[in-house]
């Protein structure tokens, strides 16, 4: 087969896998990013700054895992903040200051997400931003701000919140944190002020002794240790269609498309219910029981787990949702978890919201018998679908991490034009599978992904 031909392959098979062309325009959104053709893509020369930080470089093949470089120790980091351009200065946004977060959420709201139409925007809440950017642990100077010096603008943000990473192969634990929310206002674009952020937050992780960082990102950059490319479920197909995301293929009427992703009104697992406080403990044991099947994977202690499942309550939470299952015995068998990140609809006379649930971790006692596992982890799936109705979302996410492959297509999830890569800064890895073939970015059915975490 000659290249072109090749290529048009690819490119058939692509296509037959991808769903209608305004859902991608969705998922090119939440992925910020979009997959370079290889006539767009960098090499390792032309990352100008990431050349010169301890990342793998693209064409290296890691023969052992461990740190880049393992020689500073806190005493060695400046305790000052590097210097920034003339003007701006940094800060620190107080999140438990509402005005602050006001600031923040208006940042984000105007400059996170690039949408050239101006019709959809991430809807952040107070709540979200507490419970994304206030894990136990957190540090109030992880929160690293700029602002104009002069009118006190907020221009510039980056987040670390601290986690702890496990590498099932060799067994490693990671003290580590999470980058998040990286933006810059789109007037200080392409200034090279990315780089002065990135090494201002390196400056104030390492001086709490911490050498290494979990983050993800739509832009390759040297070197991301997997790909996953983002699924999605339309739960309600006809608002999303309202709205713009979802068009009518041809040959299907309307109807048809309500009826093709029409839910059951209740779950169907005896014993399913929300996740409650005493449900920490067991469930916890649970999830690392059944996450030693992946490469990298997060470790929680229980006020952690605690946190991120319940948000701090006992399950009131508006962000996060978290369920269980219990048997007769009173053993908790699964669990899954998912969070609201609603967008805002600009300029629709009909609808001015649109509801999303992003999954998040879970787990079933089933893995280890291959042939009761596959139609477990579809129920459990169906239910956590199921379970969303409740909560106005309208269109259910995930990637290609975890073992999600084994059940997007019984539950009609669809492959978007989105992908997200995952980096360890500092630390070399084997690579890992990320659920899509990585020359087709077909989803691997049936396969495992080697990724375990699950990043905001
Ligand atoms: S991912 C979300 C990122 N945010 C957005 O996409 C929001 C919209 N975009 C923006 O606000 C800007 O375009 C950003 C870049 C801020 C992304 N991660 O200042 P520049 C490199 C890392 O001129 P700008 C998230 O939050 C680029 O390759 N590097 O660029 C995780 C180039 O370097 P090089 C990135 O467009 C963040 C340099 O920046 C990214 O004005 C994880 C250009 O700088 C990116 N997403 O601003 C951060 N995009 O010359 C890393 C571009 O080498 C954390 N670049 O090609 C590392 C760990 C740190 C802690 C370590 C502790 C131990």
């Amino acid at each position: 087969m000659s290249g072109k031909e090749d290529e048009k392959k690819q490119v058939e098979k692509k296509d037959a896998d991808a769903t209608p062309n305004s859902i991608e325009q969705l998922l090119q959104l939440l992925a910020l990013g979009k997959e370079l053709t290889p006539s767009q893509q960098k090499e390792m020369k032309d990352y100008k700054f990431w050349k010169t930080q301890p990342v793998p470089r693209l064409d290296e093949q890691v023969v052992s895992e461990g740190p880049i470089d393992s020689t500073k120790t806190p005493e060695d980091i400046p305790d000052k903040p590097l210097p920034l351009i003339k003007d701006f200065e940094w800060c620190t946004i107080d999140i438990e200051d509402d005005g602050q977060l006001d600031e923040l959420y208006k940042l984000l709201y105007d400059h996170y997400v690039e949408d050239s139409d101006a019709t959809f925007r991430f809807k952040y809440s107070h709540e979200f931003f507490k419970w994304a950017l206030k894990p136990p642990g957190w540090r109030k100077e992880w929160h690293t701000g700029v602002r104009v010096k002069e009118t006190g603008k907020l221009v510039a943000f980056i987040a670390a919140t601290p986690c702890t990473i496990k590498l099932n192969k060799s067994n490693k634990v990671i003290d580590s944190v999470e980058i998040n929310f990286l933006c810059i206002h789109k007037k200080l674009r392409n200034k090279r002020l990315a780089p002065v952020m990135i090494k201002e937050i390196t400056r104030r992780v390492n001086k709490q002794n911490i050498w290494q960082a979990l983050y993800t990102g739509g832009t390759v950059l040297p070197t991301p240790l997997a790909q996953c490319r983002y699924q999605h479920r339309p739960i309600n197909w006809s608002k999303l269609h309202d709205v713009g995301f979802s068009h009518l293929p041809t040959n299907q009427t309307k109807a048809g498309m309500i009826a093709h992703y029409a839910l059951p009104n209740q779950p169907k697992i005896t014993g399913l219910r929300p996740m409650e406080l005493k449900d920490v403990k067991p469930v916890l044991e649970l999830l690392y029981k059944y996450q030693a099947r992946f490469d990298i994977v997060q470790q929680f202690t229980e006020e952690e787990f605690k946190h991120w499942m319940l948000g701090d309550t006992d399950n009131t939470s508006n962000v996060i949702k978290s369920y269980v299952v219990e048997d007769s015995n009173g053993n908790i068998t699964d669990f899954f978890s998912y969070y609201l990140l609603p967008f805002t609809v600009l300029d629709n006379t009909h609808h001015d919201e649109l509801g999303i649930a992003y999954l998040f971790y879970y787990a079933t006692d089933s893995f280890d018998t291959p042939e009761k596992y596959k139609p477990r982890l579809n129920t459990l799936m169906t239910d956590a679908l199921i379970t969303a109705k409740e909560f106005n979302v309208d269109v259910f996410n995930c990637l290609t991490a975890q073992d999600n492959t084994y059940f997007l297509k019984d539950n009609k999830f669809g492959s978007g034009d989105g992908y997200l890569n995952y980096y360890l800064f500092n630390y070399r890895t084997f690579p890992m599978h990320g659920g899509i073939d990585p020359e087709t970015k077909v989803v691997s059915e049936d396969q495992t992904s080697g990724i375990g975490v699950v990043l905001l």
